[in-house]
């Protein structure tokens, strides 16, 4: 008998909290008892406290903004319900689960260890979570400093990009080890992402377009500053981004690799200090740019700029330049890279000709066909955002994208970092 208390004892040790966790049904227009204990009987919307551990399954439908301000320190889910995962089947039709969960207004974190996920959606289509502006000039906040936060495939569709200024998408004030995951964020007034002191944190798999700098309100795709470190942006495509830059920051121990920017043809605006850059007089160290591919960037910079007050330790290695006006850099240690049209030499640097791409009039940046290669950067840098090993054919591609090589069991972690 002792044994099996034992037993009973070490099964609720080694069970995680998940097996005590409640699910909970949120569904626009459900007309039962409001508890949220079922399809039927869910809350219309979140109920302002959550408890934490627990799973809020939000179905098709249109929610109003939402402020994150329960404490604790144990990871709740907030999950888009699809037809595959939705928790009980007790009241549950399939039209539920088929489209969007939509809010018309913003999202603010206040508290910590939170997972907001759409399941669904990549690239521009198909995401289970929209946030559309209704007034709001952020879409989404992180206020208070929180800190591991994880948000997946979410849509956050801004006013456009002709009159609002100081509409941002996402923006923090503090926050620390965010994971930003296969979003779409687009038509914003002003930044995409504008950080304030937030620290290791990843933006991947996203897909950012259109945003507006004027000379009162400057922008840029990312803009960072007041302690903004070891901050990761991989995997990602930026197209038509205007402002000093499209990734603008100061800082030390960030990584930009793998990523697609790009102008369409008929784009109008233009970056000034670098696509990868910082601000005047301020600093950046020990950061690293590369394997990303830059294409038809127009103005004074369209290379990777960092001002004369950097310290040490920032290298760009194996980036593609293809069709952009003007490219230097600064305060960057800088080979392997590919230049097709302008850019300057360097000692193992290729001046390409021709389109390289394997179809650059529908966006599709791949390269088409096999190249003399770069550095290989090692574990960190081996994997392109199709999951394909750099190198895994002999040849460690230049460029966002590998040639050549198949499809990893999956990218590799971050390392040094903590991923919710
Ligand atoms: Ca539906
Ligand atoms: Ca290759």
């Amino acid at each position: 008998m002792k044994k099996l208390i034992l037993l009973v004892l070490l099964f609720f040790c080694l069970v995680p909290e998940a097996a005590l966790a409640a699910d909970h049904f949120i569904r626009a227009g459900a007309t039962g008892n409001n508890s949220g204990s079922d399809w039927a009987n869910a809350w219309t919307s979140l109920p302002a406290t959550l408890t934490r551990g627990d799973v809020y399954y939000i179905a098709d439908g249109s929610y109003p903004s939402y402020t994150f301000s329960t404490a604790g320190t144990t990871k709740t889910y907030i999950k888009k319900a699809t037809l595959t995962d939705h928790g009980t089947d007790s009241g549950w039709q399939s039209s539920y689960g088929d489209g969007t969960a939509t809010f018309n207004a913003v999202i603010t974190f206040k508290t910590s260890y939170w997972v907001f996920d759409g399941q669904t959606g990549s690239g521009k289509t198909g995401y289970g979570f929209k946030i559309i502006s209704a007034g709001a000039n952020k879409l989404m906040r992180f206020d208070n400093t929180p800190s591991y936060i994880t948000v997946k495939h979410v849509e956050m569709q801004h006013r456009g990009t002709s009159t609002e200024s100081g509409d941002d998408i996402i923006y923090t004030l503090g926050a620390n080890h965010l994971t930003i995951s296969n979003c779409y964020l687009h038509d914003s007034g002003r930044a995409p992402i504008l950080l304030r002191g937030t620290t290791d944190s990843v933006f991947e798999y996203l897909y950012v377009a259109r945003n507006m700098s004027t000379a009162a309100e400057h922008s840029e795709g990312i803009s960072a500053y007041g302690g903004t470190h070891r901050n990761i942006v991989r995997y990602s495509v930026w197209e038509d981004i205007t402002g000093t830059g499209i990734l603008v920051f100061d800082g030390d121990g960030w990584q930009v690799y793998g990523n697609v920017f790009f102008y369409t043809p008929g784009y109008t605006y233009s970056i000034g200090n670098g696509a990868v850059a910082t601000w005047t007089g301020y600093k950046v160290t020990n950061t690293k740019v590369h394997n990303n591919t830059f294409v038809n960037l127009k103005g004074y910079n369209a290379g990777v700029w960092f001002d004369a007050t950097s310290g040490g330790g920032n290298a760009a290695y194996n980036n593609l330049w293809y069709s952009c006006q003007k490219i230097s850099f600064g305060n960057v240690t800088h080979d392997y890279n590919s230049f097709y049209g302008a850019g300057p030499s360097e000692t193992h640097s290729q001046s390409g000709s021709g389109n390289p791409f394997v179809d650059s009039a529908s966006n599709n940046f791949q390269l088409g066909g096999a190249t003399s290669g770069g550095l290989d950067l090692g574990s960190t840098y081996n994997t392109d955002m199709n999951g394909n090993v750099r190198g895994g054919d002999g040849v460690w591609d230049r460029g966002a994208y590998e040639y050549g090589s198949s499809a990893a069991s999956a990218p590799s972690a971050p390392t040094g970092l903590t991923v919710y």
